[in-house]
This record gives C-alpha cells, sequence and structure tokens, in this order.
C-alpha cells in the first residue's frame, strides 16, 4: 500500500447552523483514535492542531443568515490552510460542519489549479447542500457549500473563489433531502445526482465506478467530502440533520474501499459530526474506520483468491 502523508487539520466550526456541538468533533476524531489508526497502516500523519477563523466583523444576532461573518472568517482561513497542508501531503479537514467545505474545497481546488490538474468532487451526504444565501430557508450556511465552489452567484462579501470547480466533475451520492429551490438548480446543472432511491434500484458501486474513472481519465485530484448524515441514522446517530434510509455500513465501506483502490483522492472532508448527540462515540468511531477505509483498511480479510 502507498504510504501518504496524511494532515489533520482540526475545523472546530459551529457556524454554519444553529444547533451547536460540532465543536467538539475534531477532538472526538482524536480521541476516537484516527492517528493512530491510519500510522498503523503505515502512514505518516502529522496532526497541525485546531484552525481558527479568520479576524471577522461580529454577526449581529437574529439576521436571516446564521453567523455570516464567522462562516466568512473561517472560508478565509480555510482556503489558505488547505492549500498549505495539500503542499505537505494529504489533508484531513475534521469538522466542523459542512460549511468548512467552503474553504477546504476552495483551498483544494486553487491548489490543484496551480499543479494544472483538475478537481472533482465527490459528496458524500444524504443533502445536495446546494443553496446560496439567497435560497436558503433556513439560513445556515451548512446547506450552501457545493453552491459557493461551484461559482454560484449570491455570496457577496464572501472570499472570492480562487478557482471553481466545474459542475460536471461532482458527483453527490446518498442524496434523500433536497429543497426545492436546491432541486430547481440540480436540475438545471451538469452535477451527478444519485439518491438513495437509484442506489437501491441500481447498487453504489456501479455510479462510483464510473465517476472515479471520470477522475482517472482526466488526471484529476479528488476531494471526499464525507457528512455524518450520508450514514443510515441507525449506525451514525450523531449528526443534527439525520435523514432516515442512509447508506449502510457495508454500502459505506464499499465506497471507501472503492476510493482506495483508486488511488485517487487528494483530500478527505469529515463533517457535522456533533458528539453531544451519540452514545459512546459510535459515531466518531464509525467516520475513523470509513476515513481508515479509504486509505487502505480492508473491513473484511477477504481470502486471496477474491483479490483481483
Ligand atoms: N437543505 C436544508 C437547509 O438548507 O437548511 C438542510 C441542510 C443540511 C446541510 C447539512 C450539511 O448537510
Ligand atoms: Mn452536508
Ligand atoms: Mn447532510
Ligand atoms: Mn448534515
Amino acid at each position: 500500500m502507498e504510504q501518504r502523508d496524511i494532515q489533520l487539520v482540526g475545523v472546530p466550526m459551529d457556524s454554519g447552523k444553529r444547533r451547536q456541538g460540532c465543536l467538539m468533533g475534531p477532538d472526538a476524531y482524536r480521541i476516537a483514535g484516527i492517528v493512530g489508526e491510519l500510522e498503523l497502516l503505515g502512514h505518516r500523519v502529522t496532526d497541525r492542531g485546531n484552525l481558527a477563523p479568520a479576524p471577522h466583523d461580529p454577526d449581529a444576532p437574529g439576521g436571516t443568515i446564521f453567523r455570516p461573518n464567522a462562516v466568512i472568517g473561517w472560508t478565509r482561513a480555510l482556503i489558505d490552510a488547505a492549500r498549505d497542508a495539500m503542499q505537505a501531503g494529504l489533508p484531513i479537514f475534521m469538522g466542523g460542519d459542512h460549511a468548512l467545505s467552503l474553504g477546504s474545497v476552495a483551498g483544494v481546488a486553487a491548489q490543484a489549479a496551480e499543479t494544472g490538474r483538475p478537481q472533482f468532487v465527490l459528496w458524500l451526504d444524504a443533502h445536495s447542500d446546494f443553496h446560496t444565501p439567497e435560497t436558503t430557508q433556513s439560513g445556515n450556511l451548512h446547506g450552501t457549500p457545493l453552491a459557493y465552489i461551484t461559482g454560484r452567484p449570491g455570496f457577496d462579501g464572501f472570499p472570492p473563489l480562487p478557482c471553481a470547480v466545474p459542475e460536471e466533475n461532482i458527483c453527490i451520492i446518498g442524496l434523500r433531502s433536497v429543497d426545492g429551490a436546491e432541486r430547481e438548480a440540480l436540475t438545471a446543472s451538469r452535477i451527478r445526482c444519485h439518491d438513495m432511491r437509484s442506489i437501491d434500484e441500481h447498487g453504489i458501486a456501479r455510479p462510483l465506478a464510473a465517476f472515479l474513472d471520470r477522475v482517472a481519465d482526466a488526471g484529476g485530484a479528488l476531494h471526499v467530502s464525507l457528512d455524518v448524515d450520508f450514514l443510515d441514522p441507525g449506525i451514525a446517530p450523531a449528526v443534527g440533520t439525520t435523514v432516515p434510509g442512509g447508506a449502510t455500513f457495508r454500502e459505506a465501506h464499499l465506497v471507501m474501499e472503492m476510493i482506495h483502490d483508486s488511488g485517487l483522492m487528494t483530500s478527505l472532508d469529515l463533517v457535522e459530526l456533533n458528539p453531544f448527540l451519540d452514545e459512546r462515540g459510535r459515531s466518531a468511531q464509525m467516520m475513523v474506520d470509513l476515513a481508515a477505509s479509504a486509505l487502505g483498511r480492508q473491513v473484511f480479510d477477504r481470502p486471496t483468491y477474491a483479490k483481483g
């Protein structure tokens, strides 16, 4: 297995939504043993500590958009941190809520552009996170990262996007909660969407394999953004936006093992873990297992004859 220089970036970000608790996420992953699990696989692991947002104006209470200035501050810090971490190896952004992906994806895409590689994004999520500040009903910006990184209008005051990710380079798997405005925008977009209904009908491997082939053919960099709520709440309840009917343990592990086999992943988000909503750290452990599977851990000791 190829040894990687893993760069852990703690992102205790909670400003992407009103329900608080994701700020405990980075330490939950550390307590769940993410460093040891990845070192066991032979990787070199550097824990870069926790990020802080760039200086930003205070947010007035009661606005329609929740804490926009804090999200702007985090995005500014994350774009720089992502570029630095990419130069040192394979960043794993330990969230923190999904609004961290405004900056993590914008930063890795900027770095990829400098090395002449197209950026691809695999979004594992019950939600499409494709709102803009103008279309969101909740005002929670954790529902907007895909809109920001594809350059949709409506993000006045946010850092200018260094390099937009082309919509056709994005694949969402696990959808089962999409708002009306998002559905309209997604239908008009070139983003590949695979909801749980299509996964039930056709399986998860075929659409994922087709997407990974496209990344490989383009010599692309692959950012994987794993939201806890991609998983079925029965196996991962520690998230504020649970939606029934999520990916099973085996579907999730298959996705991660296929990602590892492809050798294409260049950066990873682990987002939306709220340890306050869990018992005994079960969800944090599941997310660490999945990260390890994307980096070489085989879930089942397959008989040698099955390899190949
Ligand atoms: N679409 C809903 C909203 O915009 O509030 C729910 C978004 C949930 C987003 C979380 C990160 O996945
Ligand atoms: Mn999400
Ligand atoms: Mn989600
Ligand atoms: Mn979520």
